[in-house]
């Protein structure tokens, strides 16, 4: 350690010693080297630093071509990564929440590389990534750090603290999964959330056995995911088939656009029922902002 290093200086060297894979390595010594203190004496050191860094450097290098031929994963809209603990069921879940069918067993370490699966809430789509479980040589923080949504899959709430030093380097969002809960009494599982309301974890109690609260989980992923359902209806019609999926905070103009080309000039009147509305059918202008399962209606020249 260099004299006079700071409190962010030794943070990353924490972190760095704490990290397993290389990449990580290689980020908390780049942190190392911007963070460490910068005068005479301190010249050493750094330039030491520096060839620790490059020699990491070249071996991350060396894993990406040996690993290229491989079937690598296309990050395809929202991504959703299932993490935790290995047995923690995460693969059980996935074939509960997806189409996917991955291997399921009762022995350590079953997953072996990646599975994705599709997510389907009512025509809003994302991709869900079962990873290899922490502590398999598989593990792949690539895919964690680059993720839009951590599902972090545990058996009990003391978990959670070994998975964190895994997953620091994801700045998205994060749904702790609380797995295994037909193991549970009533009684148990009121204390479990109630532990999990006061230490403020966003979380849903599930058990992927018996598909209890799988239900609850769907909605919040899509929630995590800023995404409308907005619903098409004819004139003197029902609303039918499956939604137009929109950005959170679509207007009426964006569904025009989308229906009618460019020829958004042709609405003459819109009708709406639905969350947005002040009463069903009220008449709306394109500037509208639109809410889920709101019900549109257009009337054209
Ligand atoms: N009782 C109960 N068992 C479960 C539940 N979810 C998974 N399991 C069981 O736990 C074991 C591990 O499940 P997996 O889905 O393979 O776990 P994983 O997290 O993918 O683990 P690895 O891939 O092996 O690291 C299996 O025997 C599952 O049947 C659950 O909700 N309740
Ligand atoms: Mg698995």
């Amino acid at each position: 350690m260099p004299i006079n290093a700071g409190p962010e200086y030794l943070n990353a060297e924490k972190e760095y010693l704490n990290s397993v894979s290389v990449e990580d390595k290689i980020y908390w010594l780049e942190e190392m080297i911007k963070k460490a203190p910068k005068h005479k004496s301190s010249e050493n050191f750094l330039a030491e630093l520096k060839t620790r860094l490059k020699k990491f450097r070249e071996k991350a290098e060396k894993a990406a071509k040996k690993s290229k031929g491989k079937k690598g994963i296309r990050k395809e809209g929202f991504q959703f990564v299932l993490v935790g603990k290995t047995n923690s069921g995460k693969s059980l879940l996935l074939s509960r929440l997806t189409n996917a069918l991955p291997k399921v067993a009762s022995y350590h370490f079953t997953t072996l590389k990646p599975e994705i699966g599709t997510f389907d809430f009512d025509g809003v789509k994302a991709q869900v990534i079962d990873l290899p479980s922490i502590g398999s040589e598989n593990f792949d923080s690539g895919i964690v750090n680059t993720a839009d949504c951590l599902l972090i899959v545990v058996e009990n709430l003391e978990d959670m603290a070994e998975i964190d030093s895994f997953v620091k380097r994801n700045r998205g969002k994060k749904i702790v999964v609380f797995n295994k809960s037909d193991k549970f009494s009533d009684v148990e599982l009121r204390k479990i959330r109630e532990r999990m309301k006061s230490r403020k974890i966003e979380g849903v109690i599930v058990s992927a056995m018996t598909g209890r609260g799988v239900d609850e989980l769907s909605m919040m992923m899509f929630g995590v995911m800023g995404m409308i359902r907005v619903y098409l209806k004819e004139p003197g019609r029902e609303a039918k088939g499956e939604p137009m999926v929109l950005n959170e905070r679509a207007k009426v103009k964006d569904v025009a656009e989308k229906i009618f080309k460019g020829f958004s000039e042709k609405v003459k009147e819109v009708r709406l029922t639905g969350p947005s509305g002040k009463f069903p059918n009220q008449k709306v202008g394109l500037n509208h902002e639109l809410k889920d399962k709101d019900v549109v209606e257009f009337h054209v020249r």
